[in-house]
């Protein structure tokens, strides 16, 4: 389960509904172009906290039936209606999935107790294993050392995907679990996270930015530190253009730029304006 998975998106057309062709082009990209170890699927870039339950299942089936064995999957099933957590499970875990994947329960700042509960109930209703989706900034869940030690202590749950700029944190669960998973999922510290010995990451620029991301590793793990700067810079060049035009929306269009139907973002998320859309257009052409 090591290595590079794209935090996949998925194609909408303008009234939010799934576009099939659009995410089966989505996945092909990723697996011919982008040359990737596996995709993690419904995670936050494919606006998994946006969409029915329904429409998971349909894009957990799509992506399955796209890849076969071709990639490692990653399902991502967390969710705060843990029925919806459990249900999502199995069926991911009966279409084939390698692994499933959960983020920390949100919202009504569970305590610890709570969170370990969530994960340990997700786990007793599938003989799959389970990786950690752990995003403080976005959540508002801060684990210590001592609590990610406890929830390892299931031995069902085999890793962190680690999205969080706390390299001291990361360190430590490194040196304590060396046994354990650890995906970093900040496409920005990716040569940060690498020399701390990380096994892989999971990351939304991966969709277009996917093969810098693994040179970045490999240079890393070779010691050819400048080289791996160098990339590092250029992929930040890419990521700081694509943050100041809309992250998700800019993806999109930058795949539209390559001829994937990548479609639209659904509401909430805005629609990019004309000159987005040509910026986004400008980053794909200097980048891609
Ligand atoms: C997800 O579930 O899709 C992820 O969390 C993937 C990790 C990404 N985080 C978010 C919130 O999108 O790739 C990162 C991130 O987009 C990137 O580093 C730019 O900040």
């Amino acid at each position: 389960m090591k290595g590079l998975y794209t935090a996949l998106m998925c194609s909408f057309d303008e009234k939010g509904k799934i576009n099939e062709k659009g995410l089966r082009e989505i996945v092909r990209h990723n697996i011919q172009e982008s040359q990737i170890d596996g995709l993690y699927v419904n995670g936050s870039t494919g606006e998994n906290f946006l969409i029915s339950t329904e429409d998971k299942k349909r894009i957990f089936e799509i992506v399955k039936d796209e890849v076969g064995d071709q990639v490692k999957l990653i399902a991502q099933v967390g969710s705060l209606n843990i029925d919806e957590a459990v249900e999502l499970a199995q069926f991911t875990t009966d279409l084939g999935y390698d692994a499933i994947s959960a983020v920390t329960p949100f919202y009504y700042k569970f305590n610890f107790e709570e969170v370990k509960d969530y994960y340990n109930t997700i786990l007793e209703s599938v003989d799959n294993d389970l990786i950690i989706y752990s995003i403080p900034a976005l959540t508002g869940v801060n684990m210590n050392l001592e609590q990610f030690g406890e929830l390892f202590e299931n031995e069902k749950i085999i890793g962190v995907k680690f999205t969080a700029p706390d390299f001291f944190l990361l360190e430590r669960i490194r040196h304590a679990f060396p046994d354990k998973l650890i995906y970093s999922g900040f496409d920005e510290m990716l040569l940060s996270a690498s020399v701390l010995n990380i096994d892989g990451a999971i990351g939304s620029t991966f969709n277009v930015n996917g093969k810098r991301a693994r040179q970045i590793m490999e240079l890393s793990a070779e010691g050819k530190m400048e080289e791996a700067r160098k990339v590092q810079k250029e992929t930040n060049d890419l990521i700081a253009a694509v943050l100041d035009n809309g992250l998700y929306q800019t993806i999109k269009e930058m795949l539209k730029f390559k001829g994937i139907d990548a479609g639209h973002c659904r509401k909430p998320m805005r629609e990019l304006k004309e000159e987005e859309v040509g910026r986004a257009r400008q980053i794909a052409e200097k980048y891609m």
